[in-house]
């Protein structure tokens, strides 16, 4: 029988890799996965109980809420605060930053999280996602600083994210590897089944919600057809292919290959996604697998951010495609 290994375990195996942890990173992460197993099993159940569809609210974006984006950025708020390690949290959900509760024991990360990314997909039981980037605290002071709320991507610490699909997948780095465990029900235990993942070479796929094409800015529609012409030897194989879902699409294409863009449009030319939560937690997951992350004009991991709910274009995926891209679109 193979041997049964827990991300418990894993976590704990790769802090000593770090020879002055205290222990509190694993923590903050075991109680991650905690808040997954949570989201997770209302996932599953959704249909069954009243959990699915919108909760007659807006949020700061301007977006519909979903009763389980409630649900999930609570279990994340929950089990966040739980690990007495977290100094302040950032999330999609919540127009400020969240500070620690009085009495709740507080400590150095900062955590930005979303906690359920896709939700528009929710009631089609199409694979959703939670997102998030861990960073150090950088001030001293009793107060949180915009020091430390608006580090670049350079400085997270630990980033991954859960995938709520045919399974429960929970992927994370924290800075030596992308490491994917999936939920075994049966162990109520992420078990480690996709070690140190790589971005495969092949272009398998370009992720793009073509709808917006007639208001892209010039450049993007010219490489969409390069690619389409299917005759660079990159893309004579390469299929097109959009779940709607950011962390499904990433998920998709960092295990089979490809690229993601979400280009800004002429009336929004940040497009929709946001730094915090979206694009640099998932940059520094592909950069660790040997990709890159771009707006088109910056690394993603170096840009400063200003706005809690600041939004990006976002173009992640293998080297090869984000330099293609750079080349045929004229941006580089
Ligand atoms: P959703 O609105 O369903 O939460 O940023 C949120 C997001 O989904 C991403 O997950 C997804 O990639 C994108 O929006 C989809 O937006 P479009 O419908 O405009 O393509």
């Amino acid at each position: 029988m193979e041997p049964v290994r827990t991300i418990h375990r894993h976590i704990h195996e790769q802090a000593a890799l770090h020879p002055d942890a205290r222990g509190s990173f694993s923590r903050l992460l075991g109680q991650i996965c905690l808040a997954a197993k949570v989201i997770g099993h209302h996932v599953n159940r959704a249909g069954l109980v009243d959990v699915l569809g919108g909760a007659g609210l807006v949020n700061i974006q301007g977006e519909v809420v979903q009763k389980l984006d409630i649900l999930a950025n609570a279990a994340m708020k929950d089990a966040l605060f739980q690990s007495g390690t977290v100094a302040a949290l950032v999330s999609e959900e919540e127009e400020a930053v969240i500070h620690v509760p009085k009495g709740t024991e507080k400590g150095d990360y900062i955590v930005h999280f979303d906690p359920l990314d896709g939700s528009s997909n929710i009631d089609a039981n199409v694979s959703i996602g939670t997102i998030f980037a861990i960073y150090r605290r950088k001030s001293t002071g009793p107060e949180i600083t915009d020091e430390d709320i608006f580090q670049k991507g350079t400085e997270i610490v630990g980033a991954g994210y859960i995938v709520y699909g045919s399974s429960t997948m929970l992927v994370y780095t924290a800075g030596h590897g992308v490491h994917g465990f999936t939920y075994d029900p049966s162990y109520g235990e992420f078990l480690l089944s996709h070690e140190n993942i790589q971005l495969p070479e092949k272009c398998k796929v370009v992720s793009v919600n073509e709808a917006y094409s007639s208001n892209w800015p010039a450049g993007i529609t010219d490489y969409v057809d390069f690619v389409k012409a299917r005759k660079h030897p990159r893309y004579k194989d390469t299929t097109f292919r959009y779940i709607g879902s950011l962390v499904a699409d990433v998920h998709r294409n960092l295990l089979y290959g490809g690229f993601f863009m979400y280009p800004g449009t002429v009336q929004k030319p940040n497009g929709k996604l946001r730094l915090l939560y979206e694009a640099l937690p998932l940059s520094f997951v592909v950069e660790q697998a040997g990709g890159t992350a771009t707006t088109g004009h910056e690394r993603i991991l170096e840009m400063t951010p200003n706005a809690l709910h600041q939004r990006v274009p976002l173009f992640i995926g293998n080297r090869d495609d984000v330099q293609l891209f750079l080349e045929i679109s004229g941006y580089s």
